[in-house]
């Protein structure tokens, strides 16, 4: 089955098209969609929808919607569903991710609690009145310096204590396997896979 995903972000786009093989993931760009959705929503479901929804409306192909982020208790939940842009406001302008990942190791700088968890709010929209969300989890810890190469975005500054290395450390067959993405879209393949002809 072919699906069109709601995003600009290339490496969720890549990350995702392994969860979901052998189903075809196909972004608005491939169908040539001037797709463009404002986060306006207060929660990651409420985003996915908005992205979801608006992007169903330029296609009659299934969609599918990810909205996730960092979320840490000793910062109240921040990032969140803030996580693309964090720290932008202070630098005036959006930041690259690790200058981003430095920022957020600037902020803990001096607080104990450094639990962090990773969410992943998905959701598959067939036709207007056929619609599946799937929102999963990722347990970690910040680290207190980058390491890794892999993955994207918060990746290398995201600890796994029973791994003993970062996100970032992990092959993108490991990272799917137990990441909130993976986890997340493991089940809307089960979907798929139950529609496909
Ligand atoms: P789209 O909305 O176009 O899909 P985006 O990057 O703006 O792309 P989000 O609004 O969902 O996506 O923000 C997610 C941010 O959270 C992302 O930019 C990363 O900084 C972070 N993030 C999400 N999943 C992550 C992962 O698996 N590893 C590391 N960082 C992640």
């Amino acid at each position: 089955m072919e699906v069109v995903l709601a995003t600009g972000n290339a490496h969720k786009a890549k990350e995702l098209e392994k969860i979901l093989a052998p189903h075809r993931v196909l972004t608005p760009a491939d169908l040539g969609l001037d797709f463009d959705c404002e986060e306006t929503g207060a929660t990651y479901l409420d985003n996915a929808l908005l992205k979801a929804r608006t992007l169903a409306e330029l296609t009659d192909k299934p969609v599918i919607a990810d909205d996730s982020g960092l979320s840490l208790p000793a910062l109240g939940g921040a990032p969140g569903i803030y996580s693309a842009r964090y720290g932008s406001e202070e630098a005036g302008r959006m930041l690259e991710a690790p200058e981003r990942n430095d920022f957020l190791l600037k902020n803990l700088q001096g607080i104990e609690d450094r639990s962090a968890f990773f969410v992943c709010s998905m959701v598959l929209i067939l036709s207007e009145y056929r619609v599946y969300a799937v929102q999963e989890t990722l347990d970690g810890e910040i680290t207190s310096d980058q390491s890794g190469t892999g993955g994207f975005g918060y990746d290398p500054v995201f600890y796994l204590p029973e791994r003993e290395m970062t996100v970032a450390d992990l092959s993108e067959e490991e990272k799917n396997l137990i990441s909130h993405r993976g986890k997340a879209g493991a089940k809307i393949k089960l979907i798929l896979d139950s529609l496909a002809p």
